[in-house]
């Protein structure tokens, strides 16, 4: 038996409002607030305009999905939900939604908007039957254009949301490009508080268009491995995450999409003398100014595109000295190359296991918004949203874990180097795992590790000299102890 988790109490709860705003305007709104917290993860791609959020979205879900590049549809943000079929809808900001056409043009979708204005769009909803979206709702966001969010740097708590408005995501995915200026400065760009409050428990950051850096040369991702270790340990990027992942997101996207025709334009380039090679692989000026009767220009201007110079520098040498021929051949060791399959790992190693929690805490700040807004016609309902939310919130360990988490991985209290990873390992493992045992450990082991861990953490919450978050932290250390001692036999 287990006690009720977060999410397990917030679906009560919104289960059991939903039929007394049956039939008022408020249905809808409850019966969304449903629809997220049963469905995937809400994972919003956040960052600077251009910084490769659409392509690392497509890589993502290996289809050419989000538009790339300049257009109007890259101006709006759009969700990427997992259907049964194919459907495109714009989502008015008077709240009705409108069905769009689209197609699909050299393999990639083309949405129009009709005579629909992007100014009257909140949002574009697009339902494909992709697998990957199974797991994580994907939100591309249009990105900053410029950077004046003061705050971006300060530590906030993730759990403080702007209360006016509930988040559009659950997590993100923030997106940093390696700029020739400080690292620090460089980090006022990074936040977008507009998408969700980040903190290093919903947050994951890349270093993205990572195969541009030193430019693009065979060892350009070994090169962002290094930049990105040297972001992570910044204290500004700690506040908001603790992994930054290098990524070409565009080698990614073109490996899971790659057509034989773009194979058989790399092996005609790849079958260059090397001189001439060498001197076609220098930039992408010599690339497509160089006199050859083996490639047309234009189909050299289409590999840039799609490749980018690092991808057919990779790609050429495969071609040569490793005898890959075919797309089938080449995509796979591009992608693995692109850092986007180690992405994908990471985002389940840091979302996977609180993926409830997180939506459960989306869910309690849309219940208290709604309960705002019932206030005058709906009083009863209103108190009640009120109360019960308060009282999840504050008897949940998961929200206090997630909370403790934060205060951790943030920097936001220092602990113990002796002491750090056993209490990562407390606040965010699954079950058992937050004890160090495994899935199959005994109910016996389970409470004699459980009874120990009470003990340990709270004589450290009674340190006198500790600060109030310490202390906070130790004590929910204490609490999942507890509740895994009193769930378990
Ligand atoms: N070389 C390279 N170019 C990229 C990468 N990701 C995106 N781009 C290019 O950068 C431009 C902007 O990409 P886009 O995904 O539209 O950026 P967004 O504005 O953040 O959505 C496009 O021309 C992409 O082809 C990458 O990983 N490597
Ligand atoms: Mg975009």
């Amino acid at each position: 038996m287990t006690a009720p988790n977060a999410a397990t109490q917030v679906i009560a709860l919104v289960n059991a409002i939903a039929p007394e705003l049956r039939g008022t305007v408020h249905a809808e709104r409850i019966a969304a607030i449903q629809a997220r917290i049963d469905g995937p993860l809400r994972v919003a791609i956040a960052g600077k305009v251009k910084a490769g959020k659409s392509t690392l979205l497509n890589a993502l879900v290996g289809e050419r999905l989000a538009p790339t590049d300049a257009g109007e549809c890259t101006r709006i943000v759009s969700v990427y939900r997992r259907g049964a079929g194919y459907a495109v809808a714009a989502r008015m900001r008077t709240g009705e939604a409108s069905t769009l056409a689209f197609q699909r043009r050299d393999g990639a979708l083309s949405i129009s908007l009709g005579d629909l204005s992007e100014r009257d769009i909140d949002r574009i909803e697009v339902e494909w039957p992709a697998t990957t979206l199974e797991r994580m709702t994907l939100i591309d966001t249009p990105g900053l254009a410029s950077i004046n969010d003061e705050n971006s740097r300060r530590t906030r708590d993730f759990l403080e949301y702007d209360h006016e408005r509930p988040p559009d995501a659950d997590a993100v995915i923030y997106l940093m490009r390696h700029l020739h200026k400080s690292d620090v400065a460089f980090l006022d760009a990074f936040m977008d508080r507009s998408v969700t409050a980040a903190s290093p428990v919903n947050t994951v950051a890349v270093l993205s268009r990572a195969d541009e850096i030193g430019a693009g040369r065979l060892d350009a991702m070994d090169s962002a491995m290094r930049i990105a270790r040297r972001y992570r340990d910044e204290a500004a990027v700690r506040e908001l995450t603790s992994t930054v992942v290098p990524v070409a997101g565009l080698l990614a996207e073109t490996g899971l999409t790659m057509r034989e025709d773009e194979a058989a334009a790399l092996r005609a380039l790849a079958g260059h003398e090397d001189a001439t090679l060498d001197r076609m692989l220098l930039g992408a000026d010599q690339l497509c100014g160089t006199a050859t009767d083996l490639i047309t220009v234009e189909s050299r201007r289409d590999l840039l595109e799609r490749f980018g110079m690092f991808g057919i520098r990779v790609a050429t040498h495969l071609v040569r000295s490793k005898g890959l021929a075919t797309a089938a051949q080449l995509a796979p060791v591009l992608v693995e190359q692109s850092g986007v399959p180690r992405l994908r790992k990471v985002l389940d190693e840091q979302f996977g296991p609180r993926a409830k929690v997180l939506q459960a805490r989306s869910a309690l700040v849309a219940l208290r918004s709604l309960a705002r807004d019932l206030r005058a016609s709906h009083p009863a309902v209103a108190d009640r949203l009120d109360r019960e939310s308060e009282r999840i919130e504050a008897s949940s360990v998961d929200f206090a874990r997630a909370r403790a988490a934060h205060l951790v991985a943030s920097g936001s209290v220092v602990v113990r180097d002796d002491e750090r990873s056993d209490l990562d390992r407390v606040l965010m493992a699954d079950g058992n795992g937050a004890l160090g045992l495994g899935k199959d450990a005994s109910p016996s082991s389970v409470q004699q590790a459980a009874l120990r861990g009470v003990e340990r953490w709270r004589s450290r919450a009674g340190d006198p000299l500790a600060a109030p978050a310490l202390v906070e932290v130790f004590e929910t250390a204490a609490r999942t102890c507890e509740s895994l001692y009193a769930t378990t036999g």
